[in-house]
C-alpha cells in the first residue's frame, strides 16, 4: 500500500496463492493493484526466473517462517526459508543484477536474552530459538554481501510490530479477538503461556515508511526500528480489558493465575503451561538512537493507541 502510493509497480510473491491468503490485500483494497507471482524462496530457480522476467529495482524480503514458537517444532523448515532463502535471493542479485537494492526483515529476536539490556545495532547477539538463529544468519549474510560484494543490502532490526492485519496466532491479536468473542458470548476462556514476558510493541503501519527510507539512503546501513518502550503481556491484557470496559481482577499465582470477570465471576484468561516456550525472551526493548539520528525515527503510536486501533478494527469485523 505504501509503495503503491509512491507510484511503484509492486510484484508480490507467495508460495501459495489463493483467495483466502489475500485477505490482507483485500482489506487494504490493493489486491488488484499488484502483480502476484508464485515463488518459493527456497527454490533458487524460481527466484532467478522472477529476476529475469521483471526489471526490479528494490527487493523487500519479508518472507519467512515467522512464528518463534513454531520454529521449535519445525527447525529445518524455519532455517530453509529464513536463512537459506535469504542467501539464495542475495546470490541471484549478485549474479544477475547487483544494482538491485535488498532489504532484509531482521528481527529483535536476534538479540535474545542479552546481559546488557541495550539492544542496538552494535549489541552482541544471543539468539535463543531456531527462528532467531535463522534470522541472525540472514542478518549476518546480508551484512556480508554488503561488505564483500558492495551490494546495497540492509537489515531492519524490527521489534514487534502489530496492526489489525496481524494473524490471531500472535499474542496481541489472540487476546483482542478472544476478549471480543467472550463479550459476544462466542467464547468462554482464552488460554495463554507466559504473560510476564515483555515486548516492545509498535504500529506496523508506522514502521513501513522507515524501511523505505533505509532503502533510499546513499549509504546502506542497518537500523533498529522500535518504540523504545516495553510492556508485559499482562499490561497488554489490562489495557485491552480497560478499553473494552470489562471490569476484571487477577487471582492466583504462577500457572494457576487467572483473570476473572468481576461482573459474573467467570474466568476470562487462564494459563496453559503447554503454551510456554522452551526458551523465552523475557525482556525486549529497542534502543533507537541511531534510527532517530539518521532516519528521523520516532514512534508516534505507543501501546495504548495500538491496542485501541486493533480493538476498533476487530469490533468493526463483528458489527
Ligand atoms: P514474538 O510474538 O514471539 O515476540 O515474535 P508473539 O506474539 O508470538 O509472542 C509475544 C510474547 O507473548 C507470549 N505469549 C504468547 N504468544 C503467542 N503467540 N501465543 C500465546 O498464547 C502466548 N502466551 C504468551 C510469548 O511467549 C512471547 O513472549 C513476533 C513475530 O512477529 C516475529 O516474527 C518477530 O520477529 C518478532 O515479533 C519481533
Amino acid at each position: 500500500e505504501f509503495l503503491l502510493n509512491k507510484n511503484y509497480s509492486v510484484i508480490g510473491t507467495s508460495r501459495k496463492i489463493n483467495d483466502k491468503k489475500k485477505w490482507r490485500l483485500k482489506k487494504l483494497n490493493i489486491h488488484k493493484k499488484i502483480i502476484i507471482k508464485k515463488l518459493d524462496i527456497c527454490k533458487i530457480e524460481e527466484i532467478k526466473k522472477i529476476l529475469k522476467r521483471y526489471k526490479i529495482n528494490e527487493i523487500y524480503n519479508l518472507a519467512a517462517q515467522s512464528y518463534v514458537s513454531k520454529s521449535f517444532y519445525t527447525p529445518l523448515q524455519t532455517a530453509n526459508a529464513n536463512a537459506l532463502g535469504v542467501i539464495k535471493i542475495l546470490e541471484c542479485i549478485r549474479i544477475q543484477n547487483p544494482k538491485i537494492k535488498f532489504y532484509q526483515a531482521s528481527s529483535s529476536e536476534i538479540f535474545g536474552n542479552t546481559e546488557n539490556k541495550k539492544k542496538d545495532e552494535s549489541a552482541n547477539f544471543n539468539p535463543q530459538s531456531p527462528y532467531a538463529i535463522s534470522k541472525l544468519f540472514a542478518h549476518n549474510i546480508t551484512n556480508s554481501y554488503r561488505n564483500y560484494y558492495n551490494l546495497f543490502a540492509v537489515s531492519g532490526i524490527l521489534f514487534n510490530h502489530d496492526s489489525p492485519l496481524r494473524s490471531s496466532d500472535f499474542v496481541t491479536k489472540k487476546i483482542i479477538v478472544g476478549l471480543i468473542k467472550i463479550m459476544k458470548k462466542k467464547k468462554k476462556t482464552i488460554e495463554l503461556g507466559n504473560i510476564n514476558a515483555k515486548r516492545d510493541w509498535g504500529y506496523a503501519k508506522e514502521f513501513i515508511p522507515k524501511i523505505w527510507k533505509m532503502m533510499q539512503r546513499k549509504k546502506p546501513s542497518d537500523f533498529v526500528i522500535a518504540t523504545g518502550k516495553t510492556h508485559s503481556i499482562r499490561d497488554f491484557i489490562n489495557i485491552a480489558t480497560s478499553i473494552l470496559k470489562i471490569s476484571t481482577k487477577w487471582v492466583g499465582t504462577g500457572v494457576n493465575e487467572k483473570l476473572i470477570n468481576k461482573k459474573n465471576q467467570e474466568v476470562i484468561i487462564r494459563i496453559n503451561k503447554n503454551l510456554f516456550r522452551p526458551v523465552e525472551i523475557i525482556y525486549s526493548k529497542g534502543s533507537i538512537n541511531k534510527s532517530s539520528k539518521y532516519i528521523r525515527w520516532q514512534a508516534k503510536t505507543m501501546l495504548k493507541k495500538l491496542v485501541k486501533i486493533m480493538i476498533e478494527d476487530e469490533l468493526k469485523n463483528y458489527n
